[in-house]
């Protein structure tokens, strides 16, 4: 059994029960209370969640716990198998967790620039919307690109929910202000739709 421990509303937990809910993987959950780190830390060394604990492994960085489901439960599928498509893919991943991650940290950190990095994500939806230009997941069919962005897309369209009163999620509701006829919208539904573990 693969067991993960979370917090409520946590957008990189959510990433974990997408992908293990698309492969049928299940997962035993354990919530932690955002206030008290202390089992995750002595777990993991670090206090940040997910944190997932699999026979005596235990895994870190909701991407990194998404490439070890994909390479223990390799069907259905969440990265192409054809080596230039998933580089593609890959390098997605990379820029979303690298670059386009940093503009809501560094707002929710309350940057003097917060500004120039607000812009940034205004202009990232664009790009968002060019990938779903004529189809219905970020590269085409459901996979790996969708499973990241997401959880941090969603509250584009979605707003945040009764209870979240998260700042950083506010910042992803504000900064990402969408046209009604946003492909976000129906793609964010489409998303939210698909099973979770
Ligand atoms: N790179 C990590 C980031 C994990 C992370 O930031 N987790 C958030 C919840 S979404 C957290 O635990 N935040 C608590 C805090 O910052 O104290 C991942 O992708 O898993």
């Amino acid at each position: 059994m693969i067991r993960c421990y979370r917090i409520p509303f946590s957008t990189n937990v959510e990433r974990v029960a997408l992908a293990a809910g698309h492969k049928g993987v299940p997962i035993e959950w354990i919530g932690v209370d955002p206030e008290d780190r202390s089992l995750v830390q002595e777990i993991s060394g670090q206090s940040l969640v997910p944190v997932v604990v699999v026979g005596g492994e235990v895994l870190t960085d909701s991407p990194r716990i998404v490439a070890w489901l994909e390479e223990r439960f390799p069907d259905p599928p969440l990265y192409p198998r054809e080596t230039a498509r998933r580089a593609e893919v890959e390098t997605f991943v990379d820029w979303f967790n690298l670059q386009w991650k940093r503009a809501p940290n560094l707002i929710a950190a309350g940057v003097e620039d917060a500004d120039k990095h607000a812009a940034r994500m205004r202009e990232a939806i664009g790009r968002f919307e060019a990938l779903l230009d004529g189809r219905d997941y970020l590269f085409g069919e459901f996979g790996v690109a969708d499973v990241m962005a997401f959880p941090f897309l969603k509250y584009a369209s979605f707003g945040t929910p009764e209870g979240d009163d998260e700042l950083f999620h506010r910042i992803l509701v504000e900064e990402q202000p969408l046209r009604e006829d946003s492909p976000l919208h129906a793609w964010a539904r489409r998303v939210d739709a698909r099973p979770r573990s």
